[in-house]
């Protein structure tokens, strides 16, 4: 017999067969998922499916290597391995499929990413960290192909942190000393993403314990491998990167789909190298099938010849294992169907309690509305057409609570008329639902626990007399950061051994070692990613993009991770991350950009800190690290040489999120600016005073989020002018700032001008001294429309300059 998986010499030949024949019926009952799967979409009962079909035996044997405290980041193919490692059952996957919104039953998302999005719960109900180390934990999935992989990266670093760093080694419910893999998935085709090879480049440079399988089904939808991939092999491909007589690099193995003893084998040899030595490796896993075609948008016979089809058939992983089975002797045909027909009704039985718990509930939801209606009705309201709606709904086997929506939204529309207390309980009923439903569709974009940053305490800064260099100050904060909190590390371009380019880091690498401030490769996304990864697994990552303009690179990750993982996951998952980066004004094309309109609109669910100086940026520091929410901070990139008075008590104040700090009082218009550009607002206020002309001026402080207790409406009640100084493009960040005020805080009631917006032009600036003055907002110009908004309002106090 051929060696079959890695049994050990002590299992019994009837041990080894009862394993083996678990696992055909874990590979059955999973394939059984995928095609009854496809049928639910097919029949309408869900809207989308995409499923692991052709991939159950690999999942299998890397299942078997995954232990208590390993990680997964991968994608939507992965069920078989999700069931076999008991991170998801086939229950929990038709609730996804069906959108369950109940996290009891649909743990992963809440009924929130469509099916084939697997994430286990990281976090308890109040959303603090429940223990790593004592089960299996998968990190949530995004669609966006290959976008698991920065993430990946740093929970792979994480363990390489835990290990070598002995301070590190109290933490025991976030590793056992580093001893813990991060597992990898992703298609053949998406290893044609730059992030792909950004990764495992950066994997090898740093020695972690990566283990990536590669699903190689030769196709991405349609596209053959030709189109994708040079010589049609990733491992050939990646044979630049094996550990060699050069140097370290990774380990890779190669073994077909369907060879179930052959997976088995190499599943082992590549955990064992990757856990104990922190080696990366890569699997790639060939000869793989997929059924059903790629999901259930189309079908495979459009693009794949007669030919293929046929071997997909021959070469499906469950009919050669089956095939193995019997030639092996470890199973009998009737044993083998007698698991296989189990299968199908175990999956079935699953399938039912999935939709009747999901229906079961909304019913409910339809019985309580219909009953309120229904009792108006026997009050002589809408008698004939809420008994319509009523029966209306009823009736419908698969009510959606869209169907109650409409038509509550109708029974308002056909009691607009009434008076209130006749309506009362529609109106009480209005507000339960959209509460239930604002929970269930719309609730954590932001940490709900204890730990939220807007919950952090504020601690005002006490100066003495002393003055220093504003990089100074933000050393000073980074080095009691790291004094108090062995998990905090910083990384990231020239971070290490010269301390950043700006030195907020200088000395502190030979302070606290390389592992704690640490040089990196130019690769912004996977920085970025690192700190996702190693925030997730209770590490405390400043993650340093050297300037605001390439933060573009990593807005990826910021956006379709890191800004979604809380509300995708329904508070299931968090990833505290501190990106640090600077920007605004300084010179050319590339070194004074300031986009953070998009920055803002790609990344709700983040916080996004824009500090004046580098006092308010040690103070938001300082908050951060006390919360457990994500943040990007933008420092001034002009600001390092400013003197400012050192903060005495630099390791306690804090500077609140979302509180505007008022830089100047005046009664004639509000200003409202945040970052550089307060300076630039001050020098434009001295000269509007000369002429009588006093502006409040309101640094915001943070972009997000923005003024929660509306401060800024309280000044515009005052001045009834509003004026937003920005140096993004036109309707960027300026925009925002008007919807803000304006419309959330209501602020156009109290406008006696219309409202004035004075930013950058729409193209980059130019280099250069004169570049930069006739690229951004500077005194003179806002002088010139302040002082025209006035001369508008009171043309004899204030006549026309031009
Ligand atoms: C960034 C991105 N581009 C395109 C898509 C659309 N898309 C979804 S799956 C897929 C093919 C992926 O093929 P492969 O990586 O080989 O995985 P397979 O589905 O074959 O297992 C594409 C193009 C996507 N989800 N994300
Ligand atoms: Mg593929």
């Amino acid at each position: 017999m051929e060696e079959a998986a890695n049994a050990p010499a002590a299992l019994t030949r009837e041990d080894f067969r009862k394993q083996v024949l678990h696992d055909y019926r874990m590979a059955c009952e999973s394939r059984q998922a995928s095609l009854l799967g496809r049928k639910e979409v097919l029949t309408g009962k869900a809207k989308f499916g995409i499923f692991g079909d052709g991939k159950e035996v690999a999942q299998i044997a890397m299942a078997k290597v995954f232990q208590n405290g390993d990680w997964r980041s991968g994608y939507y193919r992965d069920q078989t391995f999700m069931f076999a490692r008991g991170m998801s059952s086939v229950q929990q996957f038709f609730a996804q499929l069906y959108a369950d919104p109940d996290t009891d039953r649909e743990p992963a998302s809440g009924g929130r990413s469509m099916n084939g999005h697997f994430a286990t719960r990281l976090l308890d109900e109040q959303g603090n960290w429940l223990p790593q180390t004592d089960r299996p934990n998968c990190s949530a999935d995004i669609s966006p192909t290959a976008g698991q992989m920065p993430r990946l990266l740093g929970l792979a670093l994480a363990s390489k942190l835990y290990r070598e760093n002995a301070d590190l080694h109290a933490y025991t419910d976030f590793s056992l000393k580093g001893n813990e893999i991060a597992f990898g998935t992703i298609g053949n085709a998406s290893t044609s993403e730059g992030i792909f090879w950004e990764t495992m480049n950066a994997a090898c440079v740093m020695q972690v314990p990566l283990l990536m399988s590669v699903w190689d089904d030769g196709y991405g939808i349609s596209v053959p491998a030709k189109y994708q991939t040079a010589k049609e092999d990733i491992s050939r491909l990646l044979s630049g990167f094996q550990t060699d007589k050069f140097g370290q690099g990774m380990e890779i193995f190669n073994v077909k789909g369907w060879d179930y003893a052959g997976l088995c084998k190499t599943y082992k040899m590549a955990a064992d190298v990757c856990r104990q030595k922190h080696t990366p490796v890569l699997v790639q896993v060939t000869e793989v099938t997929q059924p059903q075609g790629h999901s259930t948008s189309g079908s495979h016979e459009r693009y794949k010849s007669k030919e293929r089809l046929e071997w997909e058939k021959e070469y499906d992983c469950i009919a050669k294992m089956r095939e193995w089975l019997i030639a092996n002797e470890l199973a009998t045909v009737e044993e083998v169907n007698a698991i296989e027909n189990e299968a199908t009704q175990s999956v079935g039985d699953a399938q039912t309690a999935a939709l009747n718990a999901f229906l079961g509930t909304i019913k409910f939801e339809v019985a309580g509305f219909c009953d309120i209606i229904n009792a108006m009705a026997a009050q002589g309201i809408a008698t004939a057409e809420f008994a319509e709606i009523s029966a209306g709904l009823q009736s419908k086997s698969d009510p959606l609570r869209k169907d109650i929506g409409n038509a509550l939204h109708k029974a308002l529309r056909l009691t607009a008329s009434l008076g209130v207390a006749q309506k009362q309980p529609l109106l009480d009923y209005y507000n339960r639902f959209n509460e239930l439903n604002n929970n269930r569709y719309s609730s954590h974009l932001h940490s709900q626990s204890p730990d939220s940053a807007l919950s952090v305490p504020e601690v005002p800064p006490v100066f003495g007399d002393e003055t220093v260099d504003g990089y100074m100050v933000i050393r000073a904060c980074f080095d009691a950061a790291m004094q108090r909190d062995p998990r905090v590390f910083a990384f990231g371009e020239d971070v290490g051994k010269i301390g950043d380019v700006n030195q907020g880091f200088s000395g502190l690498q030979e302070k606290y070692g390389e592992l704690r401030v640490t040089d990196k490769g130019i690769r912004e996304w996977s920085i970025v990613g690192e700190g996702l990864g190693a925030s997730m697994r209770g590490l405390r990552p400043i993650a340093e993009i050297q300037y605001l303009d390439y933060l573009l690179y990593a807005l990826v990750v910021m956006s379709d991770d890191i800004a979604t993982l809380q509300y995708r996951s329904k508070g299931g998952q968090k990833a505290p991350v501190i990106i640090r980066t600077r920007g605004h004004r300084l010179e050319g094309i590339w070194h004074s950009g300031s986009p953070m309109g998009t920055i803002i609109h790609a990344v709700r669910g983040m916080h996004v800190c824009v500090p004046r100086n580098m006092t308010q940026a040690a103070g938001i520091y300082n908050t951060l690290l006390k919360s457990d929410e994500p943040a990007l901070v933008v420092e001034c990139l002009n600001g390092y040489r400013i003197k400012e008075k050192l903060p005495m008590n630099m390791d306690e104040f804090t500077v609140p999120l979302g509180r505007p700090d008022t830089l100047r009082f005046g009664e004639h218009a509000t200003l409202v600016t945040y970052g550089s550009c307060c300076r630039i607002a001050l020098e434009a206020a001295d000269m509007l005073t000369e002429h009588g002309i006093r502006v409040e001026i309101i640094d915001v402080q943070t972009l997000l989020p923005f003024d929660v207790n509306h401060l800024i409406v309280e000044s515009l009640k005052e001045t009834n002018r509003l004026v937003v100084l920005d140096e993004d493009v036109p309707g960027g960040a300026s925009a925002f700032i008007l919807q803000q005020v304006l419309e959330n805080q209501g602020g156009y009631r109290y406008l006696d001008s219309a409202p004035l917006t004075i930013t950058a032009q729409p193209h980059r600036p130019a280099y250069g001294t004169d570049g930069d003055y006739f690229s951004k907002p500077g005194a003179d110009e806002i002088f010139m429309k302040v002082y025209t908004m006035m001369h508008e309002t009171d043309p004899v106090t204030w006549p026309a300059l031009l």
